[in-house]
């Protein structure tokens, strides 16, 4: 008898592209185990049970010991990156150059907080200052977003794509409804004149409350664009890659490269200039 390929002993490689790299698959294993702990954690939870990181900006002890299911499964297998999380459990710096592994948890907090089933963990790789493979996972559903810089973006190893809209009364967009403080790239008149403009002219607006879900959405189709303000690259560099190899644009409110503001706008080709304009003064 033969030896069995190693690839169909681990529960990952269906689930990703046919042609991922073992570092896709670790970061893909790594989410899926702590999704696991992050859905069988899921209540409500009562305000003196959460952390206020500062005001309306809250941490849950399942954001911290997700986080440490996943810089475990990680930091033996890249010792030469660095590793920032959102709850800086295991951080650590590395050489200059150094390729960098962003966490997030737990994306959507307070739906995680408040018991409701609808958030994403997300890790992604940044190397030379570029987003080279990320991974999106809603452990209640069990649906893994994965994608590598030129390799595709794959859902439960199905490719995915962004839609092609038609009129702008038929296309669905996501949008954060931002806390106070959290508008960074905009006057607050310019960010609801955008979502007004939304609410008048399309089939409707979704405030999810996951960004990196939501941007994810945007790579597979179920939104055709969304925007949200003062987000970090903890939440949607994963998403964005998701969206660029799944054939969307992802950029700042003003159509140019996303910048430490993390105003961040995707949508499908044909949506996206539309939605830029939105932002015009
Ligand atoms: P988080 O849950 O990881 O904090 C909700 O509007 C979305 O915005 C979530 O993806 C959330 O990520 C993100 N976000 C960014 N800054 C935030 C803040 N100060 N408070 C709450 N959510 C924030
Ligand atoms: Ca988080």
């Amino acid at each position: 008898m033969s030896n069995p390929d190693p690839t169909e002993l681990s529960p990952v490689s269906p689930r990703i592209s046919p042609t991922a790299s073992p570092r896709l698959a670790a970061l893909a294993k790594a989410v899926l185990e702590g999704g696991t702990k992050a859905r069988s954690s899921l209540r409500r939870r009562l305000v003196g049970e959460l952390l206020a990181k500062a005001p309306r900006d809250y941490q849950t002890e399942i954001d911290v010991a997700v986080e440490r299911i996943i810089v475990d499964a990680l930091s033996t297998s890249f010792p030469s990156y660095a590793i920032k999380g959102e709850e800086a459990v295991g951080n650590r710096n590395a050489k200059d150059g150094a390729p960098i592994i962003y966490i997030d948890p737990i994306d959507g907090t307070t739906n995680f907080a408040w018991g409701i089933p609808h958030f994403g963990m997300t890790i992604s790789i940044v190397e030379d200052a570029e987003i080279v493979a990320g991974v999106v996972y809603d452990a209640m559903l069990d649906e893994l977003f994965s994608a590598e810089l030129g390799g595709g973006s794959y859902l439960n190893g199905e490719r995915i794509r962004c839609v092609s809209s038609k009129g702008i009364e038929d296309v669905l967009v996501g949008a954060g409804l931002p806390i106070p403080g959290q508008l960074k790239a905009v006057p607050e008149e310019i960010y609801f004149s955008a979502l007004k403009r939304l609410m008048a002219t399309t089939a409707g607006v979704r405030r999810l409350g996951s960004a990196a879900l939501s941007i994810a959405y945007v790579a597979c189709g179920r939104l055709d664009g969304f925007f949200e303000d003062g987000l970090s690259l903890h939440d949607y560099a994963a998403s964005a890659l998701l969206v660029r190899e799944a054939g969307g644009e992802v950029t700042a409110f003003n159509g140019g490269p996303v910048t430490a503001n993390g105003d961040v706008l995707a949508g499908n080709r044909v949506l996206h200039p539309w939605l830029v304009e939105g932002f015009q003064a």
